[in-house]
């Protein structure tokens, strides 16, 4: 049972009556956010188990990055690539060598940075490799999510995602994810047509999917043999929210084109990033690409601000060492309850799946009691509850909600 206060209730009537109906957000209206805590309008503090999808992996307005947008922001904000500015190419030496690529073309939001990877794995294909033209097609993963503009959607499977927003793009191949066998079945049967395999390491919408050890090696290994670009979509799963710097790290793989978003500011500033080594990236050239707002001073200042406080504040070992303690503890309360099935993920990217059917409202009224007791969460899909803090929580604060998630959870009535 959700009450909510007469403040909140004002907020959610002007965005009711003003705002798109594009989301359903749980009965709360934040108002300030400091490292792990966000706080209402009615001044209660909030555990945010969610991150803003893990986008503000260095914690909210964390005074470093915040200095940073504000300096630079009161210094100049945006030129425009029609001119050269003062951090962009500070800023495309520090990412360049930080991820180990050549080149990177910065965008804004991750499908920005999606579909500019999506273009230039195509051009490559023709251009490189040899694709006859309009020929080219891209392999992705069932259940896949990369963002929302047409083409992207144009290989989603999700009806909410999909369903009438045709015509779509064509020149996508679907295979299930985590299966070897299918990739290596489709490049046999398709390479020299096939430019690339775009893929999210763990799938995060579809309901944090963790593959098995070795899908990512195995995939890039043939997608070398095929002369197939490996395209890694890290805009969730980057910026040390799975442990490692990149979730491809995980087994040793740089993806041939590796795309960055969300945390990538530290959830201070729209900024994406596609990277990618000379042969690939220097089939763009002036004209063919681009955005009034991409690789603009602010993002720059911000994103390098926000790279800097992953390092030194070593937040992929605190994700690593604090995401295998979340998940030992969840473990011992799904012993002590039938209403949790499992939980899995990787590093501070995580969720559980509650025992309910995907379309029960399980999985929404349990964190509706969360957020009464503090914590912050939201269901992906049906009954599994992604639970991705920021990667500058504490290990007491740890303590603390695995408390609130024990507490709500055994006192949880369907
Ligand atoms: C929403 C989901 C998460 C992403 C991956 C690209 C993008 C995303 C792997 C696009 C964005 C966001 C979008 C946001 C909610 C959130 C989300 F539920 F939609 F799927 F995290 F899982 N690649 N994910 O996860 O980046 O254009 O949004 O900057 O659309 O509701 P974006």
């Amino acid at each position: 049972m959700q009450t909510i206060n007469t403040t909140s209730s004002t907020y959610i009537t002007l965005e009711e009556k003003y705002g798109a109906h594009n989301y359903h957000p749980l009965p709360v209206v934040l108002d300030r956010g400091e490292g792990v805590h966000v706080w209402d309008v009615e001044g209660k503090r909030y555990y945010d188990f969610l991150s803003a999808y893990s986008a503000v992996n260095q914690g909210h307005s964390h005074p470093k990055i915040v200095k940073a947008l504000t300096e630079q922001a009161s210094k100049l904000a945006l030129t425009s690539r029609a001119f050269y500015n003062s951090k962009l190419g500070e800023y495309e030496k520090k990412i360049t060598g930080l991820f180990g690529f050549d080149k990177v073309l910065p965008m804004n939001s991750g499908a920005e940075a999606v579909e500019t990877a999506v273009k230039l794995a195509r051009k490559w294909g023709y251009e490189v490799k040899g694709i006859h033209g309009n020929e080219a097609k891209i392999i992705v993963c069932e259940n896949n999510f990369h963002g929302r503009t047409t083409t992207i959607v144009s290989f989603s499977n999700d009806p909410d995602a999909h369903n009438n927003y045709g015509p779509f793009t064509p020149g996508f191949l679907k295979i299930p994810y985590n299966d070897l066998p299918a990739l290596e079945q489709i490049l046999k049967d398709d390479a020299k047509n096939i430019a690339a395999f775009l893929v999210e390491p763990i799938q995060g919408e579809a309901g944090v999917y963790v593959p098995d050890e070795g899908f990512l090696k195995g995939a890039s290994e043939l997608c070398k043999k095929h002369n197939v670009l490996f395209v890694a979509d890290e805009v969730q799963t980057g910026i040390a929210r799975t442990g490692k710097l990149i979730a491809c790290y995980h087994e040793e793989v740089q993806p041939d084109i590796l795309i960055l978003g969300k945390a990538l500011s530290g959830g201070m500033y729209p900024v994406s990033a596609v990277l990618a080594n000379d042969h690939i990236m220097n089939v763009i050239h002036p004209g063919q690409h681009g955005s009034t707002f991409g690789g603009n001073p602010l993002a720059c200042a911000v994103a390098m601000a926000a790279l800097d406080v992953v390092e030194e504040e070593g937040l992929s070992e605190r994700a690593e060492r604090l995401g295998k303690m979340f998940r030992h503890e969840i473990r011992k309360i799904i012993a002590k309850t039938d209403l949790i099935v499992s939980v899995r993920g990787k590093g501070l990217l995580n969720a559980i799946i509650i025992n309910d059917s995907q379309h029960s409202p399980t999985a929404w009224n349990l964190c509706v009691n969360l957020m009464n007791n503090g914590l912050l969460a939201k269901p992906t899909h049906g009954n599994i509850i992604r639970l991705a803090p920021p990667l500058v929580i504490t290990a007491e604060q740890m303590e603390e909600c695995i408390s609130i998630i024990e507490k709500t959870v055994l006192e949880f009535k369907k």
